[in-house]
Parts: structure tokens; C-alpha cells; sequence
């Protein structure tokens, strides 16, 4: 019986694509093209899976050009670059890759809240430029860290661990808005209490966003929310592009309406607003919160275990659109 077709739509790790071609017949882009949509649909032609990144859009005209496609297997935990609607629609499975980022993520959520609020990465570009002729008692002052009001918008399992190092490892009070409350056990853990965004946004000391992107949290973060900040305060985004409205912080950012920001996510990600290209007192990475080795490998790992779990086994780890198995 000959192999399954898949098509691995970005460069990914060697072994990755090993353990795909124990299963399947593989199409593989390690020259790592981008591909335009037209190009995405001529390569998924006879294809019955493909392990996407967050950039792949697989929407309604994707998916009515691909009839032999049965699953998109994400290597993120986010998944807004699938319309599930349409896919579970079309009976396509979508599948994501949770759990095995969410201490890498929280990790690199905590080390972006710290270069943001104590200037790291603005006072090293001022040591590089030459600059640095003489010791200041003002130089570079920041905001604390330790014993400040840490306010967290979205309290999935990534929030849940940025909570835990704010409250255990710095003694950080921590507030959290969410679109429905913890139980009383998870709340105690994190040393947690629920609020209201605005109560947040007013009393925090350092708001992050972990948030998945929806419409409806399209801009949760906009001229209005960052009006209600302290002007001392600092604003994190590692959640997605467009839940911040990112020429109204930079705005804010350049009148100080806000003490500083850190954006690890972009809207129109790879291209960055201009004016946050040209304010000082942002912190600018390129999605990177989950990028270290072992955690990249575990989310390729999970992404091949959806494929081969689906179209071999009938049993997919961690299905979005669950409905499209109930259908079978
Ligand atoms: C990914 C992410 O690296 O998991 C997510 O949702 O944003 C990142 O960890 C990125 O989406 C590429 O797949």
C-alpha cells in the first residue's frame, strides 16, 4: 500500500522530516521558500496532511482547491492562521502544539518583562554607540520588578506560568483578567486574584498579554486601554500580532503616556510599524518566546505525532476542531 501524502510547508529540524518519511511520502521546503497562497495550493495537491507553521493561512479558498487534504498540523499552540470553521466545514482536522512551550514561553515572558522595565536593551544599544562617558545617578532608571503589581491579560497555562515566577520568584502581587475566572486551587497556586481589565490596566505595574487571537480580542490593547495605564508602567505582548493596535503604542510610547514596552509579536508580523522602529523605550523581538532548541524540537515532535496519529492511527493528539472526528 503506498504512503500517505504530506507536505511540510516550512524548514524544519532534519529528524523531523525523518520521522515523517517513516509514514509518509514527504514534500518538504528546507530551502524554506515563502510561498504565496497560489504556491501553497499547487503543493498541496494529492496531499492528504501538512505540518504548518503559525505563518500558513488555511482558510476556505485553501481548502476548496485541496480536496485530498484531511489535516493541518500546527508546530505552535496558537492557531488564528487556521479558519477552523471552514476546516471543520470541509472535514479537515486542525491540530495544535500546547504544553510542551509553556515553560520556554513563560520563560522568555519574564525575561522580556525585565529587559522592558529596567532598560536593558536600550542602555546596551547606548554602550555600543560610544556613548557611555560617564556614570549618571539617573542613567537608565527603570521600574522594579520585585514587589510591583504584575497584571496578566489571558490566564491560559503560559499566563499562568509567568504568574508563578512574578508571585513566588519576586514577590510580585498578581492580578489577572481573563475570559472566565480560575478555580479557587489554580488561583492559590499562581497567588492570583481576578479583576477587570480596567481595574487591571489602572493598578498594574507591568501588564503581559498571553491572550489567543480572535476577533474578539482583536486590539484588547488600544488608545483608550493605554490611557488607563500608570505612565510609569510597562506593557508586554508575547500573545499574537493585532492584539495590541501597534501605531497606537507607539504613540504612547513616544509621548511617554507609558513608561515602555515589549513586543515579541507584530501586526502584519514580519513588518514592524514604523514608528515603533524609531522610539527608544521598546524592546523589539522577532517571535521568538518559544525558540529554544529542545522546545522547538518538542512542538516539531508533537506536530508529527498529530500526523501520524490521525492518518495512521485515527487518533490525533491534540485536535482544535474536534467536531471533524465526531463526524467519522
Ligand atoms: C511559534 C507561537 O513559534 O506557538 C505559538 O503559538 O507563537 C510560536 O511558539 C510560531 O507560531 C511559529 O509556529
Amino acid at each position: 500500500m503506498s504512503k500517505p501524502k504530506v507536505l511540510v510547508a516550512r524548514a524544519i529540524f532534519p529528524e523531523t522530516i525523518d520521522r515523517l518519511a517513516q509514514h509518509f511520502e514527504v514534500e518538504s521546503n528546507q530551502a524554506d521558500a515563502v510561498w504565496s497562497k497560489a504556491q501553497l495550493i499547487d503543493k498541496l495537491q494529492g496531499k492528504a496532511g501538512v505540518f504548518t507553521t503559525g505563518s500558513e493561512r488555511i482558510d476556505a479558498e485553501v481548502l476548496d482547491a485541496c480536496p485530498d487534504l484531511k489535516i493541518c498540523a500546527n508546530m505552535a499552540v496558537g492557531y488564528n492562521n487556521f479558519d477552523t470553521e471552514a476546516m471543520t466545514a470541509h472535514g479537515v482536522l486542525g491540530t495544535n502544539a500546547p504544553d510542551v512551550l509553556t515553560e520556554t514561553t513563560a520563560d522568555f515572558g519574564f525575561a522580556l518583562l525585565m529587559a522592558t522595565a529596567r532598560r536593558i536593551a536600550e542602555s546596551e544599544h547606548f554602550l555600543r554607540a560610544g556613548q557611555w562617558t560617564k556614570w549618571a545617578y539617573d542613567m537608565f532608571s527603570g521600574s522594579d520588578i520585585h514587589g510591583s503589581t504584575l497584571g496578566i491579560i489571558g490566564m491560559g497555562r503560559i499566563g499562568q506560568g509567568i504568574a508563578k515566577r512574578g508571585a513566588h520568584g519576586f514577590g510580585m502581587k498578581v492580578i489577572y483578567h481573563n475570559r472566565s475566572r480560575l478555580d479557587a486551587a489554580l488561583e492559590a497556586e499562581c497567588k492570583a486574584s481576578y479583576v477587570g481589565k480596567e481595574e487591571l490596566l489602572k493598578t498594574a505595574d507591568h501588564v503581559v498579554l498571553v491572550v489567543p487571537y480572535t476577533p474578539a480580542s482583536h486590539h484588547t490593547i488600544g488608545a483608550a486601554e493605554l490611557a488607563l495605564m500608570k505612565p510609569t508602567a510597562t506593557l508586554v505582548n508575547i500573545a499574537r500580532g493585532g492584539i495590541v493596535d501597534d501605531a497606537a503604542l507607539a504613540a504612547a510610547l513616544k509621548d511617554k503616556r507609558i513608561a515602555a514596552a515589549g513586543l515579541d509579536v507584530f501586526e502584519g508580523e514580519p513588518k514592524v510599524h514604523p514608528d515603533l522602529l524609531t522610539v527608544p523605550n521598546v524592546v523589539l523581538t522577532p517571535h521568538i518566546a518559544s525558540a529554544t532548541v529542545p522546545t522547538r524540537k518538542a512542538m516539531a515532535d508533537l506536530a508529527v505525532d498529530n500526523l501520524v496519529g490521525y492518518l495512521v492511527n485515527g487518533k490525533p493528539l491534540t485536535p482544535v476542531n474536534p467536531a471533524v472526528l465526531a463526524k467519522h
